[in-house]
């Protein structure tokens, strides 16, 4: 049995390292040589975990994946001994930028922040670089200046859609006509995983198509209210569903079983998280693959703002390792999610 096991864990990670490897260059080479950075030492006679004063402006409680994070973060937190300030912002960027400001006021070591979406952090994350507390985007980035932010720690999201395109393009043979769920409009990772899938079509994958896209907000209501209206436009012309995070896959399965079709057969379904709502749809049949994204970062965001708080520097990027699971890995691997 645990020789079966272990060849059936080395069928997976050869099948997880391929796709890596083959788009390897969807990182830019300059990234990725900053990532391999090792993290400074917190200088001798600084500051410890226990002295330590942290913001985290968090977004809110969108998809099984924020509550994972956000579970991280407070984990972490309690398990070092760091005094950690949590907000939660309920979606809204303005209530973000009021944690922003609180935390200032507040004197905070670190701000964490992961911005809900890119555009309009300048005048805030200014006032934070001003009151001389450094800025870590987490999970997310913002579309800033350099000077304006230390370092992100998180995912390489045009990775994540070049691989779930790849997936796709395997599932359907190479041809399909395709639906795209997006995440939250100006979001990073809707950006990121639109840009990524459409540059393996144009690389890789010529014979899919996407039929339509919409924003479903990362969220399985909205993933499933769009997926209803596509399914009344298009019903039996499509043949994949790719959806930027797993919730808006598992809306979206809703919508195609209530519709008459069988998803995971009929539609197929590649989507983006890993989390055990998406395991266990795999284990059903009804979606067919799941590009992973970790979000237990909370061990890596309180080194680095340990690391900051006592003057020292950080890599630009810290990203996460992940991998791939599809339908046939899923029941094995369900067991050992650890989110
Ligand atoms: O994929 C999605 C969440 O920012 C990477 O946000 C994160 C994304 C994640 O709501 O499920």
């Amino acid at each position: 049995m645990k020789v079966i096991t272990r060849i059936l864990c080395l069928v997976a990670v050869i099948v997880v390292a391929l796709p890596l490897t083959a788009c390897q260059f969807a990182v830019t080479t300059e990234e990725a040589t900053q990532s391999e950075q090792p993290v400074e030492e917190p200088a001798a006679g600084g500051k410890t975990y226990s002295d330590l004063v942290v913001g985290f402006a968090q977004i809110g409680a969108e998809s099984e994946w924020r509550t994972a994070e956000t579970n991280s973060i407070k984990a972490s937190a309690e398990e070092l001994g760091v005094e950690l300030k949590f907000s939660d912002a309920q979606q809204q960027q303005e209530n973000q930028i009021k944690a922003v400001r609180s935390f200032i006021a507040q004197q905070v070591d670190v701000i964490g922040i992961a911005p809900v979406v890119e555009s309009g952090w300048e005048t805030v994350f200014q006032e934070a670089k001003d009151a001389g507390i450094p800025i870590i985007f987490v999970d997310r980035k913002a579309a800033v200046s350099d000077d304006l932010y230390t370092t992100f720690i998180g995912s390489d999201f045009v990775l994540e859609g070049y691989n779930a395109c790849l997936e796709m393009s395997k599932l359907l043979g190479g041809e399909g006509k395709i639906i795209e769920l997006q995440g939250t409009t100006g979001a990073d990772p809707a950006i990121e995983r639109k840009e990524g899938f459409e540059a393996c079509i144009a690389k890789e994958a010529p014979g899919l198509e996407i039929l339509d896209s919409q924003t479903g907000d990362f969220t399985r209501a909205k993933g499933k209210e769009v997926m209803e209206a596509f399914l009344k436009t298009y019903g039996q012309d499509i043949d994949g569903v790719y959806a930027h995070n797993d919730d808006m896959a598992i809306g979206a399965i809703q919508a195609i079983e209530e519709y008459g079709l069988k998803p995971g057969e009929d539609i197929i379904i590649v989507s983006i998280d890993g989390v055990r709502g998406a395991f266990e749809a795999m284990v059903e049949g009804k979606l067919n693959c799941t590009v992973e994204c970790n979000p237990l970062l909370g061990p890596q965001f309180f080194e680095a703002a340990l690391t900051l708080a006592n003057g020292g520097t950080v890599d630009r990027w810290i990203k996460s390792n992940e991998g791939i699971y599809c339908m046939d890995v899923a029941a094995q691997e369900l067991p050992n999610r650890k989110y």
